[in-house]
């Protein structure tokens, strides 16, 4: 069986992915909260056999630290899910808060590199593996007070491309998901806790859940050995682009 690690595990698109993957993969789920990632550890050990890892993936001597604590029988990693990424805040460049700027650098961009310097050695070697990094249409767009936010995802598109290259010889795959609006905390944690702001980008259409993207994961990691799916962008049915989602208030 295939081992999985993802990170951002305990909550939305990386809960959903770890639910979705547990009937054919072992996983090894990461997170900053262990109280959390024990829960679905707990629920997940049912279906599959479950290791957990706590960190923060921008804390760079963390992440490798945890990574190395991984028990011999856990050391062959398959597929990195590079889930783990937030938003803080939603202003103009000019009025965001520097901190908030580099928080998203530190996570989004920071954080990917370092989780997958960190596991490469884990997964080089054997000819095979797969790694899907979660960008967003933020990263093909860039949209007003979401400069750095955008920035942060197109680096995440640009790496994905990049890494494709280098892996080639490898025969690692690499995959590059760039989910639309989908309904998690996202928004919550882009708005630091203001429920009400944060229900309205959901409010007037069926949003994506995170089960959505999931199963797009599923389908991606799941392809015959041969089949690489470069880049997927998954919107509601709703949504035509970053900023265009057709509401009936
Ligand atoms: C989240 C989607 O459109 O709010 O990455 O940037 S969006």
């Amino acid at each position: 069986m295939k081992t999985a690690l993802i990170t951002g595990a305990t909550s939305g698109i990386g809960k959903a992915t770890a639910q979705a993957l547990a009937p054919n993969h072992r996983l090894i789920l990461c997170g900053r909260n262990t109280a959390n990632l024990t829960a679905i550890q707990d629920e997940l050990a049912k279906i599959t056999e479950v290791t957990t890892l706590t960190f923060d993936v921008s804390d760079k001597k963390a992440t490798f630290d945890a990574i190395a604590t991984l028990p011999a029988n856990w050391q062959t990693i398959d597929v990195l899910i590079n889930n783990a990424g937030n938003a803080h805040g939603l202003a103009t460049f000019q009025e965001a808060s520097l901190d908030d700027l580099e928080a998203m650098i530190d996570i989004n961009v920071k954080g990917i590199i370092y989780v997958t310097k960190a596991l490469l050695p884990l997964m080089m070697g054997k000819g095979s593996g797969h790694i899907v990094n979660l960008s967003s249409i933020a990263g093909k767009e860039a949209y007003q007070n979401g400069t750095i936010y955008c920035a942060s995802k197109a680096a995440v598109e640009a790496f994905s491309k990049g890494l494709r290259y280098d892996l080639l010889s490898e025969g690692i795959k690499v995959t590059n998901v760039a989910p639309g609006a989908v309904e998690t905390d996202f928004s919550l944690v882009r708005f630091k806790g203001d429920s009400d702001r944060a229900a309205q980008v959901y409010q007037g259409y069926t949003p994506l859940v995170a089960e959505d993207i999931a199963n797009a994961i599923a389908y991606i990691i799941n392809q015959p050995e041969h089949v690489q799916i470069a880049d997927i962008t998954v919107f509601p049915k709703a949504q035509a682009g970053a900023t265009t989602i057709h509401k009936k208030m």
